[in-house]
């Protein structure tokens, strides 16, 4: 027994108070909120004094309460049988045999095929430990996360441009004030709707708002442009932009000249690329391209960028041409004007800085940096030499998985939902040796799982989360969790233990884990060294980095110099590159993924929450009715949806909406209604994105259900 009775469970809520202020479940923006007990559970209201959502939130938030008392919640860590059944079984039993297994597994095949599967929903406290203990217990290199599906190519383009990346380098407060908003593949009146509330101010104060999206979402519909571009054509159109705003003339040489490096060679590169071709490229009229550039260049100016263009195969270099553009005109580091990218996962922010990335240690060190490994290594008190070396990405990790990986433990991913080409993947994880799921729910995962391990969740658990302009909050307990789910600190740490290394993983409390890596981060470009729960307390969160006790936050990034050795911005060329699964005859149209208001990612926890399910029951495959007239389909019909890899039948839904050359299905569903059957495991060579937003498709009629 590692316990004593009379002691409180590890990482157990001690004491909560009624009327607590948390933060809700699911994306990015974090709104505030409470709980109150009903009689038939919990009921969330927003927290009106919380400065983010200022009393706004959506429908996931308002039923989030239904995920804490729900009738499918694991209670039990569960044991796949030899007849293939999940049963309970206990605590101790669960974690000594899985680490008898991940011992014998590095025993016969090296530490490397034992491997880790984080998360943008854990905390930074979770995914801080979930670093330590791949590289530190278990010794491996094998483990990255979704952020990987998410936030990559943003990350890489920021990170190229400015040295660093925080999604929004200023306040969400910045957005009413600047003129003009260009909106790159981001549906935010569905996926952050809170966020409206900015862009209201900003056009009651005359301010303009721009859409670049192939589908006239009800974004795109409440913009004053709506640039319906060809899908993956993004970085023609960005190239093109800044080639007319040099022939222009509206450029600024003296910001270029005094605050940015390369220039001369992107002037090069985009002259090359001229609104000619890009009309023809991009199904862009020369005219709006000209306005677009007239409102970004002629006052305050944000370029925000979503998962459109992100989610490709030339991601990365899709957001370079962004940062090229808004650098050349000199927006980046004025007030009220940059360049952002629109964070998803709850701790999508944090989730990135902390160490779960394949090539990372905590506070956005490199693990393939000499000195960065010296520091992390002297405070985990381990030899340098000790510290495993860069891992594989996502994909890559989980093509591995049977061949040179035997074991997957994964923490906060529902990847056969979430993954490209997920028939191959759920092939793969049959021939695990040993697959750990932990999770709340039974998701689709986790019915692979050998084991499946039952956690605390969002109002049962403390910890740090950091919201999508960099504000790190308090997640404060606000409910008693079931006694007999454990925390994923616990997991950790308890394995960590019986893996024969118990000094490094002494914790008892999410606090005591937060000091320990926020220490660790000093220095470094993610400081959260003066962050103290007390603290976020007080002031409703800091935006780091934090450097020291009485810090006050840092709000705006850029204003005076950028984190680069010589405290320039850089310019980097940038080229078009074609899809890696292009169309042709046999599979014409693009098939274009995403999201719906009411359910959140893999679906997991929306499918199960009864308002969500019955407004959404299922995935409808959105074709213009063009398109669907030569098909001969009409709407409510089922459709076989071909891709080079699998088939798949969904319902059809007509919308002149969508362009003709293209059909859009969201990806929340599971099983036979999972989109990323059809996806391809195609990355992009910088952020390893997969192509989330492209591939070919063919349809076509099977049954005809008109009257
Ligand atoms: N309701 C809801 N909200 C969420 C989530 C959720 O699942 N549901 N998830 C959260 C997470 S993790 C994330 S990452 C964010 C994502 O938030 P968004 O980025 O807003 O979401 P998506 O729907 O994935 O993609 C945005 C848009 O990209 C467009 N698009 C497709 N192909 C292209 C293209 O080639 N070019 C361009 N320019 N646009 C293209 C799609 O039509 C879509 O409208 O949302 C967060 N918030
Ligand atoms: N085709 C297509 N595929 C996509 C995308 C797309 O646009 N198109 N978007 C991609 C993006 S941006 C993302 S972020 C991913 C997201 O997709 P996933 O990685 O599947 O993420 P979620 O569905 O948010 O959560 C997965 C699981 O985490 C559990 N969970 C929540 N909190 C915790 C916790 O604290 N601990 C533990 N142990 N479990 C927890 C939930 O119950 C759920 O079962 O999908 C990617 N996949
Ligand atoms: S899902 Fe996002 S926008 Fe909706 S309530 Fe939760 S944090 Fe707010
Ligand atoms: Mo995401």
């Amino acid at each position: 027994m590692l316990r004593t009775p009379s002691q409180p469970l590890p990482f157990f809520p001690q004491q909560i108070e009624p009327g607590t202020r948390s933060h809700c479940p699911y994306c990015a923006f974090q709104c505030g909120l409470t709980l109150t007990r009903t009689e038939n559970g919990y009921t969330a209201s927003p927290d009106p004094a919380f400065p983010v959502n200022n009393g706004q939130m959506c429908i996931k938030g308002f039923t989030s309460g239904q995920l804490l008392t729900h009738p499918d919640r694991l209670l039990h860590p569960l044991k796949r049988s030899p007849s293939g059944e999940l049963q309970p079984i206990s605590w101790d039993q669960a974690l000594d045999e899985i680490a008898d297994k991940l011992l014998s597994i590095r025993d016969t095949h090296g530490a490397d095929a034992n491997a880790c599967f984080g998360s943008g929903s854990l905390t930074n406290e979770k995914a801080y430990l979930l670093g330590k203990f791949a590289r530190v217990a278990l010794r491996t290199s094998s483990i990255d996360y979704n952020g990987r599906y998410c936030m990559a190519s943003a990350a890489a383009g920021a990170n190229r441009a400015f040295g660093i990346d925080r999604g929004l380098p200023f306040p969400l407060s910045d957005i009413p004030y600047a003129k003009t908003v260009l909106l790159w593949g981001s549906n935010l009146a569905e996926t952050l709707p809170p966020i409206m509330q900015y862009f209201d101010r900003q056009r009651l104060s005359g301010g303009r708002l721009i859409v670049a999206d192939p589908r006239a979402t009800p974004t795109a519909r409440a913009a004053d442009l709506h640039l319906q571009l060809t899908p993956g054509s993004d970085l023609i159109l960005a190239n093109a932009l800044l080639h007319l705003a040099i022939e222009m003339k509206l450029i600024d040489p003296a910001y270029i000249a005094a605050r940015t490096n390369g220039f001369e060679a992107v002037r090069a590169s985009v002259s090359r690329y001229s609104p000619e071709i890009a009309e023809r490229a991009t199904g862009i009229s020369l005219e709006r391209m000209r306005t677009t550039v007239r409102w970004l260049a002629e006052d305050t100016a944000m370029l925000l960028s979503g998962r459109g263009p992100e989610q490709q195969s030339k991601g990365a270099d899709t957001v370079t041409a962004f940062t090229n553009l808004m650098l050349a005109l000199g927006k980046v580091g004025k007030h009220f004007s940059g360049f952002g990218t629109l964070t998803g996962q709850g701790n999508g922010q944090g989730g990135r800085e902390h160490g779960q990335k394949a090539d990372q240690l905590p506070g956005y060190r490199l693990i393939e940096n000499e000195s960065h490994r010296a520091n992390v290594a002297a405070l985990w008190d381990i030899d340098p030499a000790d510290l495993p070396r860069k891992g594989k990405s996502a994909v890559e990790l989980l093509s591995s998985l049977g061949t040179s990986v035997k074991s997957l433990l994964v923490f906060g991913s529902n990847i056969l939902v979430a993954s490209p080409d997920a028939d191959a993947l759920e092939r793969r994880l049959e021939s695990l040796d040993l697959l750990v799921v932990s999770d709340i729910f039974l998701n689709e995962t986790a019915q692979h799982a050998h084991y499946v391990l039952p956690v605390t969740q969002w109002a049962e658990e403390e910890g740090t989360l950091t919201n999508l302009e960099g504000r790190i909050l308090h997640r404060r307990p606000m409910v008693t969790p079931p006694m007999t789910v454990r925390s994923d600190l616990f997991i950790l740490t308890e394995l960590a233990k019986r893996l024969g290394d118990i000094q490094r993983f002494n914790f008892r409390t999410s606090r005591e884990v937060f000091n320990e890596f926020r220490t660790l981060t000093a220095g470094s470009l993610a400081d959260y060294s003066g962050v103290t729960y007390e603290r976020l307390d007080e002031q409703d969160g800091l935006q780091w980095p934090v450097p020291y006790p009485d810090h006050p936050g840092t709000p705006r990034l850029f204003e005076t110099s950028f984190p680069t050795p010589d405290g320039r911005a850089r310019f980097t060329p940038v080229e078009h590159r074609p899809e890696g699964d292009p169309p042709n005859a046999e599979y014409p149209f693009y098939l274009t993924t995403g999201r719906y208001k009411k359910h959140y990612n893999s679906g997991a926890q929306t499918r199960r929450v009864d308002r969500l399910r019955e407004a959404d029951p299922e995935p409808l495959m959105e074709i213009h009715p063009r398109a669907a007239a030569m098909l001969n389909i009409a709407s409510g019909d089922q459709v076989l949806v071909s891709t080079r890899r699998a088939t798949a039948t969904f319902t059809a839904q007509l919308t002149s909406d969508i362009r003709p050359d293209t059909i859009f299905i969201p990806f929340h569903y599971g099983s036979r209604q999972s989109v990323n059957r059809l996806t391809a495991a195609v990355l992009d060579p910088t952020s390893k994105m997969p192509e989330f937003k492209l591939c070919a498709a063919s349809v076509r009629s099977v049954l005809n259900h008109r009257a």
